[in-house]
């Protein structure tokens, strides 16, 4: 096993994670900036398929019409020379003091309204670049203190943002989807649409919920201290998993974006195993970054880190999968006629009257010890 990607594996970065230069709340950067030519090159060397960005990756929030024009045309050449796409764009709507309390749910309706304009304008660049997908995280989308903000208002404001945004993408003929990205805190103390399940109750309330669908992260979930798998299969089940930020957390702590798979590879390996066995077409996107002790040697370490691992795990879930001591156990676990129960009165009549020998089911010995055990063999490399 070589474990190298290819483009089928639709591995894609931000230019904002291998181009993150290190600095945090303690501590200034660490790594000198590169141009979004030299990321894509960078990208490009390591094997990845695509490149993302916000807005001001690529064009600098005060830059000039013709220095923005400058800039696309050097990046598209970038992109024909190495053959990296453009799946998803989005708009840093969380970086500039204008938005310190929020864009689409500030109290300041010209807030508000800029936020409009610089989507607007973000999702034209997006998709002059190839986007098909446009993510929304609502990074300042929060409070410190509720008597700052009314959460009811905030979720009216949000709503009336997606729903001017995608009757402007319909308006221009876009072939674009808007994917949420939910997390629970951080950068503010609090941001509403806290988890996936949020995310997807709110998109229901949508004058278009069929364009809106969700880009769920591992660490956000994890920040929240839920099961990332279950999120994402749920999203998944509701033909919502437009898109995906893969990277990994430890449960407690600070916003990590660590490399996939660097913290808890048995999640990482149910996550993987899940997208290939259901067969999720989108884009495996990292986004994470390197450690700040590194170099940018380090930072290729680190994509290269995040693919082979996924590649590792993929390969782990074809072997758990084909495993006979495991697929006899599955057989075992899921014996008996699955099929559902349709309801009719006279099926809910003769139910009610049918007897059941609750002991006997109560005694059953459920083999999951075992299949946990085989799991951990599989990943440690022993079977
Ligand atoms: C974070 C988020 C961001 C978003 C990005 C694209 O925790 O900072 O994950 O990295 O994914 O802004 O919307
Ligand atoms: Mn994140
Ligand atoms: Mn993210």
């Amino acid at each position: 096993m070589s474990y190298t990607p290819s483009p089928a594996d639709k591995f894609t970065f931000g230019l904002w994670t291998v181009g993150n230069l290190g600095r945090d709340p303690f501590g200034e950067p660490v790594r000198r900036p590169l141009t979004p030519v030299e990321l894509v090159h960078l990208l490009a060397e390591v094997g990845a398929y695509g490149v993302n960005f916000h807005d001001n990756d690529l064009v600098p929030i005060d830059a000039t019409p013709a220095e923005r024009e400058q800039i696309v045309r050097d990046f598209k050449a970038a992109l024909r020379e190495t053959g990296l796409v453009v799946p998803m764009a989005t708009t840093n709507l969380f970086s500039d003091p204008a938005f310190k309390d929020g864009a689409f749910t500030s109290n300041d309706p010209a807030v508000r309204a800029y936020a409009l304009h610089k989507t607007m304008r973000a999702i034209d660049l997006g998709v002059e670049c190839g986007a098909t997908t446009y993510v929304f995280w609502g990074g300042r989308e929060g409070v410190e203190t509720d008597a700052a903000k009314d959460p009811v208002e905030a979720s009216k404001r949000f709503r009336e943002a997606l729903n001017f945004l995608c009757a402007y993408v319909r308006d221009q003929g876009y072939d674009l989807r808007f994917a949420l990205e939910p997390k629970p805190n951080e950068p503010r103390g609090d941001i509403y649409l806290a988890t996936v399940g949020h995310a997807l109750a709110f998109i229901t309330t949508l004058d278009h919920p069929e364009m809106v669908g969700l880009n769920p992260e591992v660490a956000h979930e994890q920040m929240a201290g839920l099961n990332f798998l279950h999120g994402v299969a749920q999203a998944w089940e509701m033909g919502k998993l437009f898109h995906i930020d893969l990277n990994d957390q430890a449960p407690g702590r600070y916003d990590q974006d660590f490399r996939f798979g660097a913290v808890n590879p048995k999640s990482a390996f149910f996550l993987v195993k899940f997208l290939e066995d259901v067969g999720y077409q989108g884009s495996r996107h990292f986004d994470a970054h390197a450690y700040r002790t590194e170099s940018y040697e380090g930072v290729k370490a680190f994509a290269r880190g995040c693919m082979r691992t996924y590649l590792i795990l993929k390969e782990k879930a074809r072997q758990w999968n084909a495993d006979p001591e495991i697929q006899a156990l599955l057989a075992e676990i899921n014996a008996g006629d699955q099929s559902p129960i349709a309801y009719s009165p006279a099926t809910a009549a003769a139910l009610k009257e049918r007897s059941f020998d609750r002991h006997a089911l109560g005694a059953r010995n459920l083999a999951y010890e075992r299949l946990d055990q085989l799991t951990v063999e599989v990943l440690l490399g022993v079977r």
